[in-house]
């Protein structure tokens, strides 16, 4: 199968009018490594076009179905009406596990104002204060966190006041989130205004020390299908104490000590940079971007937290842990490579995995052909060297940018510049660093932003993958066209996929769904229904 992506791109935006072909035609670029170390530059997080049909979701989403939403035992109440708040009811799949039967965990529980026209009318602040008071007396949680859907910001509505004013009577930590959906172009810009909630709320409540050695949080890994706890197995066999994740199977404690941890190592870099930048500056903890989605990836993300804490016995147990597991990996792999080799992917998710994934296929021999975030930065796509080139439109503005300083009494630099310099020269290990997703990719494959469904369509048709990654929306339709589509997002029920063990999950799961014969039965829309036997025959 030979295609020029450069031709395909052409066909592709032929259908828009002017104005949009030109929007699209930035969105849509093909890889390019170039000599002086750059790739393309694509346009990203700008709006979506109306009626383009995009895979995005709101910022209200993001804030608290993203990062708040997974712990446990912050109480999350949905300001808006009852439809905002359907979707606040775990339909994602972060996994918590409490300490006990006995411990707070409101994560089944969807708490809404359920907002009437009255209270679009008149205000909704006296509802949202007798809704806080009643969750108080019902659950007695430690925090509440009031989430602000689109109605909210319309009326002007006070969540912030209205915290302020629950927390002086009821005496526990509340606060609110100006996250309403329409405050952003996406999903992404919640992440930031649930990041700054995070700091200016509860980093940095809970000063308790932890003894161990070897502390870090992971920050960015939200427990999706079980993934964070093959991970908390991983670092613990490992010897090194999770403080906190942000924030699969997290707590309000977890995160409010946070800020003892001895390094900050980030997963997924869009939906958290934010805090990871934050705590850098407040705290002086060292931030690092690892990858434990895929076996070799996270045996090199191991390693640099032995070599961060240069400690031998560490190291030691890094390596033990890394040729236990992996022995259990290569027999699993070596399988599915054989059947797998050469076949095609696509990859359309979030904001990390559509580049994190790669690694799992490029593991069984599997190529990924095109490939696109639905909320990216130019900094996922690009690299973080883009930043200071960034122009910050209308849209971010938006946005609270935090003016964070060092606590005077509570910043210590975990390694001097020097450290962090000799740690960088003597390894591949990077500090405040992400490459970003483009330079990771073949020359030649299409990278595609926010793609919108009749692009899905069309490079479906022109490439058929052997497996399209993406989410519920787009899974059946892909699927009529008679090519598996893999959820990405929820993983269909299955997972975990990090670590080692998730590795071989993935392994897995894959080889049935690229090798099942029942999608050449499908007849795809392009392809007359006469045609349908020889198409079976020919395969
Ligand atoms: Fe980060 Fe995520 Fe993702 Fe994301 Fe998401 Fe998700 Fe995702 Mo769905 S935080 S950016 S907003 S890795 S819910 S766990 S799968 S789109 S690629």
């Amino acid at each position: 199968m030979s295609i020029d992506p450069r031709v395909l791109k052409e066909e592709i935006l032929q259908i828009y009018p002017k104005k949009l072909r030109q929007k699209r035609s930035e969105s849509i670029v093909i890889n390019e490594h170039r000599e002086d170390g750059t790739v393309p530059e694509i346009k990203a997080n700008v709006r979506s076009n109306p009626g383009i049909i995009t895979q995005r979701g709101c910022t209200y989403a993001g804030c608290k179905g993203v990062v708040i939403g997974p712990s446990r035992d912050i109480l999350s109440l949905v300001h808006g009406p009852i439809g905002c708040s359907f979707y606040a009811w775990l339909t994602r799949r972060n996994q918590t596990r409490p300490e006990s039967l006995e411990a707070q965990n409101f994560i089944n529980y969807c708490l809404s104002t359920d907002m009437q026209e009255e209270n679009i009318v008149f205000g909704g602040e006296k509802k949202l204060k007798e809704a806080v008071r009643e969750a108080f007396h019902l659950f007695h949680p430690k925090a509440i966190a009031i989430f602000s859907t689109c109605p909210v910001g319309l009326i002007g509505d006070d969540v912030h006041a209205v915290a302020r004013e629950m927390k002086a009577e009821l005496g526990i930590n509340i606060f609110g989130f100006s996250c309403e959906g329409y405050r952003g172009v996406s999903q992404s810009a919640g992440h930031h205004i649930a990041n700054n909630g995070l700091f200016k709320h509860i980093i940095g409540n809970d000063e308790t020390e932890h003894s161990e050695k070897f502390k870090i949080n992971l920050l960015g890994e939200y427990n999706i299908g079980g993934d964070g706890f093959v991970l908390e197995d991983i670092l613990t066999r490992c010897g090194v104490k999770q403080i906190s994740t942000f924030s699969g199977n997290s707590t309000y404690a977890t995160m409010a000590n946070s800020h003892t941890a001895d390094l900050n190592l980030v997963m997924c870099h869009r939906s958290i940079n934010y805090v990871a930048e934050m705590m850098e500056k407040r705290f002086g903890i060292p931030w690092m971007k690892v990858n434990f989605i895929g076996a070799t990836a996270t045996a090199k993300s191991l390693r640099r937290i032995g070599e961060y804490f240069e400690d031998d016995g560490l190291k030691a147990r890094i390596e033990e842990v890394i040729a236990e597991e992996m022995a259990k990996v290569e027999a699993v792999q070596a399988v599915v490579k054989s059947r797998c080799q050469g076949k095609t992917a696509m990859l359309f998710v979030g904001g990390s995995r559509a580049h994190h994934y790669q690694q799992l296929f490029t593991e069984i021999g599997m190529k990924t052909v095109v490939a696109g975030y639905e909320f990216g930065h130019r900094d996922d796509y690009e690299g973080r060297k883009v930043l200071p080139g960034l122009k910050v439109d209308a849209d971010s503005k938006n946005i609270e940018e935090l003016d964070v300083v060092p606590d005077p009494e509570r910043y210590r630099a975990r390694r001097t510049p020097e450290q962090i310099a000799k740690l960088e020269a003597m390894s591949e290990m990077e500090f405040r660093d992400y490459v970003g997703m483009m330079p990771e990719m073949d020359n030649d494959a299409m990278v595609i932003d926010d793609i919108s469904h009749y692009e899905t369509e069309r490079i479906l048709e022109a490439y058929r993958p052997d497996v399209f990654c993406a989410g519920i929306k787009e899974k059946f339709g892909v699927q009529k066209m008679g090519i598996p589509c893999k959820q990405l997002h929820s993983y269909d029920y299955g997972g975990p996929y990090a670590g080692f063990a998730g590795a071989i999950n993935f392994f897995n799961d894959i080889d049935r769904l690229v090798n099942m014969k029942i999608w050449r039965y499908a007849t795809p829309p392009w392809q007359p229904p006469t045609q349908q036997p020889e198409q079976v025959a020919a395969d």
